[in-house]
């Protein structure tokens, strides 16, 4: 009778446990996925994502104002220089100031790209001290997550459609939502260290500025700092066999106290041993 009543106690427990960590994630906004006819990037949320569509911005206006003027360029040759506006073709091979400028101009825009691109480069690929570590594997075909400083780990799936509704997404969320998702604290430094575990895939949120190619017998990384709560969208981005298309990734960012509580119940949940339980170390 006691047993029972223990028994009967800490499953109580157990359910409000888990019941709080999803209530600690919902009525979250949906920030960064792809709409209908959207041209431009989705809204950045970290400062990678800053970085990278500022400097596709600038690379745009650059390689706008080339194309223009190598179009005017040829447009002007072919009107002066055709047989009938210049029937006496010019006789000389070469023209020294001419061939300097035409490569010293394309090396000065050249270091100009390299000057702006390359420190946001180094800002991606340089990772930063982490407060939350994750590994992350892709498989044929889903994702599968290692809270490492936790010692937990989950696999994440594409969600039916018919199932979307009870897990609080949208129907024109179908092919980004997952059953489970990936939950990192706001404003928090996250380092992911991706792998593949059959073929390559990539893992990537664009609305963070991150994408990284999930590599079999290789670790790599890669970092972001989301400075928004809500819900992100990513989907695989390397062809990975027939299912590539239904293998997407869903990131919540919340604040740290729904964090704590969503880490609780995920503890419980993935991992089987309450918070509290530490291993002796030897
Ligand atoms: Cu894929």
């Amino acid at each position: 009778m006691r047993i029972s009543s223990i028994f009967t106690g800490l499953m109580g427990l157990v359910a409000a446990t888990s019941v709080s960590a999803q209530e600690a994630l919902e009525g979250l906004e949906t920030v960064g996925k792809p709409v209908p006819g959207g041209l431009g990037f989705q809204p950045a949320a970290t400062e990678i994502a800053r970085n990278v569509f500022w400097l596709d911005g600038f690379l745009l206006v650059i390689i706008t104002a080339i194309s223009l003027f190598v179009t005017a360029l040829l447009a002007y040759v072919v009107v002066r220089f055709n047989r009938k506006s210049n029937p006496e073709a010019a006789t000389f091979t070469h023209n020294s100031p001419l061939e300097v400028a035409w490569t010293v101009i394309p090396i000065f825009i050249l270091v100009v790209i390299g000057s702006f691109s390359l420190p946001v480069l180094f800002h991606q690929q340089e990772i930063p001290e982490a407060d939350v570590n994750i590994k992350v594997t892709g498989y044929q075909w889903f994702w599968g997550y290692e809270y490492t400083d936790h010692e937990f780990a989950f696999d994440s799936y594409l969600l039916p459609r018919e199932e979307l509704a009870d897990y609080g997404y949208s129907d024109d969320e179908y092919l980004l939502a997952t059953d489970t998702a990936v939950v990192v604290p706001v404003g928090k430094t996250v380092v992911m260290t991706v792998t593949g575990g059959d073929v390559i895939h990539s893992w990537t949120i664009p609305a963070f500025g991150v994408k990284q190619d999930a590599v079999p017998g290789r670790l790599a990384q890669l970092w972001f700092n989301a400075e928004k709560e809500g819900v992100y969208f990513g989907q695989c981005s390397e062809l990975c066999g027939k299912d590539h298309a239904y293998m997407p990734i869903t990131v919540k960012v919340v604040s740290e106290e729904a964090y704590q509580q969503w880490l609780d119940g995920a503890i419980e949940e993935f991992a089987g041993t309450p918070r509290s339980y530490t291993v002796a170390s030897n």
